[in-house]
């Protein structure tokens, strides 16, 4: 398999890893799922309105060997994770809260309640993504394993579907996450980004100009899916649920919206807004504002990655990390310190990626800016506030790549 992938561990190596896990199994085969960064179009994927992504040279991957039962075996290079087992069912018992196997459940059980009855593997998991940081090592991992279900079952899904059947599968977890994750994993594109319309789901890919770079800074925060975080981010969608509903019964409407693209389809965003004030109350106003104008800016990105204009698609990154700090309020200090640091260091834009409240940020340069940006990262943020682990990365200079891809271990 062509391994653009950036793993940071050779095949060698991996495989050395997996004979020593499961020694005296066939020959294995591996499995490469990317990470993700959010160009612009943040939390707005649950309220089925676009957004902006692209896949990065970073990812998970599994050297796995098929079993002839129905179990799943997996390790991992990490040694923070233990080993796990389990059996493939429609109805597989979760392992503890934040326990790192809920994510191979997951895609476990929404393969076995689409495909029936089905044979499982002995796999071995790397991974070079940061966790909790929101470039998407949790759906990278539901991806991985549903690809290596899927190739040691000889099944084939569409790439739409599958993104689909994990997207709906990783709620599993206790998320009430959109499909932007596992869409962008499986359908990335080398040097493209992808907008990803949701309901029903679509992806238009969208090249990137050559001179372009897109830097995440990591503050190092960690992003507990399992814990805070994931509280706060079901909140969030059901607030976009109550407003949606609220609003209804605005006597503007004259029919009740059921989704947001359908309220977005008949009104203009002003008129709503105003409507908005006349109905919802505060916070659900500003939750509101959020939203909408950030579908609206997801849209005028398009246009400027179109029109190669990357001070218009800066602008409108920073606008967005503005609405998510003061509207949606999912942003903390160290984001909006690195965000501040990215445009004073020659950024046109720079913003909070993934579902915020600690992670990352991703800024939009020039190339020829890439050095004065990384050396304001680490001069102004870094020297204060080193990483507690010294093999995560501060900064890494993403790279548009490739969906997820199956095959032999090279
Ligand atoms: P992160 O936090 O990067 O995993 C989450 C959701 C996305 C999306 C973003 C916010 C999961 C698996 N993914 O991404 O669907 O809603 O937050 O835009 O939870």
């Amino acid at each position: 398999m062509a391994n653009e992938a950036g793993s940071s561990r050779g095949a060698a190596e991996r495989l050395g890893a997996f004979r020593r896990a499961f020694p005296g199994t066939r020959t294995p085969r591996q499995v490469f799922a990317p990470g993700r960064v959010n160009l612009i179009g943040e939390h707005i994927d649950y309220s089925d309105l676009p957004v902006l992504p692209m896949a990065i040279q970073r990812g998970v991957s599994i050297v796995y060997s098929p079993r002839d039962d129905a179990s799943v075996r997996v390790a991992n290079e990490d040694a923070r994770f233990e080993p796990r087992a389990f059996e493939l069912s429609p109805a597989i018992p979760p392992a503890g809260r934040g326990d790192w196997s809920n994510y191979p459940r997951a895609a476990g059980q929404a393969l076995a309640q689409r495909f029936g009855t089905l044979r499982g593997f002995d796999g071995v998991v790397s991974s070079d993504l940061p966790a909790s940081a929101g470039l998407s090592s949790s759906s990278a991992l539901t991806v991985a394993t549903a690809l290596a279900l899927l190739d040691a079952n000889a099944l084939s899904c569409e790439r739409l579907e599958l993104a689909q059947l994990c997207a709906r599968g990783e709620h599993y977890v206790g998320t009430q996450s959109g499909a932007m994750d596992q869409t962008i994993c499986l359908l990335g594109r080398p040097d493209h980004a992808l907008k990803i319309d949701f309901a029903p789901l679509r992806s238009e890919p969208l090249p990137i100009p050559a001179d372009w770079r897109f830097v995440i800074a990591n503050t190092h925060v960690r992003a507990e899916k399992s814990g805070a975080a994931q509280e706060h981010y079901n909140a969030r969608r059901s607030e976009c649920r109550d407003a949606l509903r609220t609003l209804a019964s605005h006597p503007g409407l004259q029919e009740t919206p059921h989704s947001y693209p359908e309220l977005l389809g008949h009104h203009g965003v002003d008129t709503l807004l105003a409507w908005a004030e006349e109905r919802l109350e505060q916070q659900l106003q500003r939750r509101f504002r959020h939203v909408l104008r950030e579908a609206a800016r997801v849209e005028s990105a398009r246009n400027a990655l179109l029109s190669r204009d990357a001070a218009a698609f800066g602008r409108l990154m920073s606008a967005s990390h503005a609405s998510l700090r003061d509207d949606y309020e999912v942003s903390c200090p160290e984001l909006d310190d690195l965000v501040a640091i990215a445009r004073s260091s020659d950024a046109l834009g720079a913003r909070l990626t993934g579902a915020g409240f600690g992670g990352c940020v991703v800024a939009l340069c020039r190339e020829p800016s890439v050095p004065t940006l990384v050396e304001g990262f680490e001069r102004t943020f870094y020297s204060r506030r080193p990483a507690a682990d010294a093999t995560t990365p501060n900064v890494i200079v993403a790279r548009a790549s490739q969906g997820a891809q199956v095959g032999a271990l090279e």
